[in-house]
């Protein structure tokens, strides 16, 4: 049978000397375990006679109590250590400069915001926003939509539940009522920029239920079409970094515009590849017109006194040219791949004088 006061020893040495936590767990089973040493002797107290058994008893759970504690400090103590070591290989000098190669990148959508942002801007627009989900007179009516008429239904409106009121909103179909809020509330002269989230249902390959557009909007007492036409040929060779960059307008149809006309820029498709500028061939790439006289009349605005012009684009549609991005859906994928290949560095903003794109 073991003696206590050697056991004693061997133990505590033994959890001295253990290197980590499964070492130290060996120890515990083979000291303390159902066939553990100090088990073991404290099952021989039973066959000694009463005197003796209350000593060796008092000295044994003296030894069980030691062990116990020796275990738990060096279970500590390795604890400690194991923290120790992993502070030393993961620590992290947050005062150092970045290491150039990070992994967040800029989405090409905001990209693409912030230049065309920069570029209106140049020219002395200012940047409205207004709700997503709007009410049918701002989106549809003071756009010259008259109830029931069929262009709500080009739209593929998103309706939201009818309200307890009986009326019922949407989500915006474009950015149009931003320029019909900043109309009512503000007087002429307006020069803006209406950047934005606009839904309609439908999704398809070249369709997604939610996109942006960038619409504009300026009006004063003599603004007219040529204005129109210098203002968005300078937009264009800024924004596709083209010099003296062929554009065309083709008379469209908007109710909210009159006339109302389609801008296309030249472009060359010689053998597959699109490329901006002089080449003999056109790409549609935006809808415009002056507004419409019962627009200016909606928003309390005397149309034999003010008159002005309004564009739209889709923010996908010239991300998608700039960058040569084939897919409209890989925009709303996530998938991190795409980000890391279309994506733009961080802090390496747009503007005019800058460059606008790397
Ligand atoms: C377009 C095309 C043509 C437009 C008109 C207005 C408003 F509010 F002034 F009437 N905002 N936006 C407009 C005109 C939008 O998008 C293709």
């Amino acid at each position: 049978m073991d003696n206590v006061e050697d056991l004693r020893g061997d133990l505590l040495d033994a959890v001295a000397k253990a290197e980590d936590l499964e070492a130290l767990d060996a120890i515990r089973v083979s000291a303390l375990g159902k066939k553990g040493r100090i088990t073991g002797l404290m099952k021989g107290l039973g066959g000694m006679d009463p005197e003796a058994r209350k000593a060796a008893g008092q000295a044994l759970n003296a030894v069980k109590d030691e062990v116990a504690q020796a275990l738990d400090a060096r279970k500590a103590d390795l604890a400690a250590q194991a923290l120790e070591a992993r502070l030393v290989t993961e620590r992290v000098d947050v005062t150092l400069p970045s290491p150039g190669e990070t992994s967040g990148a800029i989405h090409p959508i905001t990209q693409t915001w912030e230049e065309v942002v920069a570029i209106f801007a140049q020219m002395g627009f200012l940047v409205a926003e207004g709700p997503e989900i709007e009410d049918d007179f701002h989106n549809f009516t003071a756009l010259n939509f008259p109830p029931g008429h069929p262009a709500r239904e080009m739209h593929d409106t998103f309706f939201l539940p009818t309200r307890e009121d009986g009326t019922r909103h949407v989500l915006r179909t474009h950015t149009s009522p931003v320029q019909i809020r900043t109309m009512v509330k503000e007087k002429p002269p307006i020069r803006i920029l209406a950047p934005g989230r606009t839904y309609r249902c439908d999704s398809d390959m070249t369709h997604t239920p939610m996109f942006h557009q960038f619409e504009g909007l300026v009006i004063d007492k003599t603004t007219h079409f040529g204005h129109l036409k210098g203002c968005l040929q300078e937009f264009m060779e800024a924004y596709f970094e083209v010099k003296n960059l062929p554009v065309r307008f083709r008379p469209s149809f908007f109710p909210f515009t009159e006339p109302s006309a389609e801008m296309d820029i030249g472009c060359s498709r010689k053998g597959g590849e699109l490329k901006i500028g002089a080449g003999g061939d056109w790409l549609e790439i935006l809808g415009c017109g002056m507004v419409h006289p019962n627009v200016l009349k909606a928003c309390g605005l005397d149309p034999e006194e003010y008159q002005g012009f309004a564009f739209g684009m889709g923010l996908e549609r010239i991300a998608m040219l700039k960058y040569g991005i084939p897919d409209l859906r890989t925009f709303f994928d996530s998938d991190l791949r795409w980000l890391r290949h279309y994506g733009f560095a961080a802090l390496d903003l747009p503007t005019v004088h800058g460059g606008l794109s790397r």
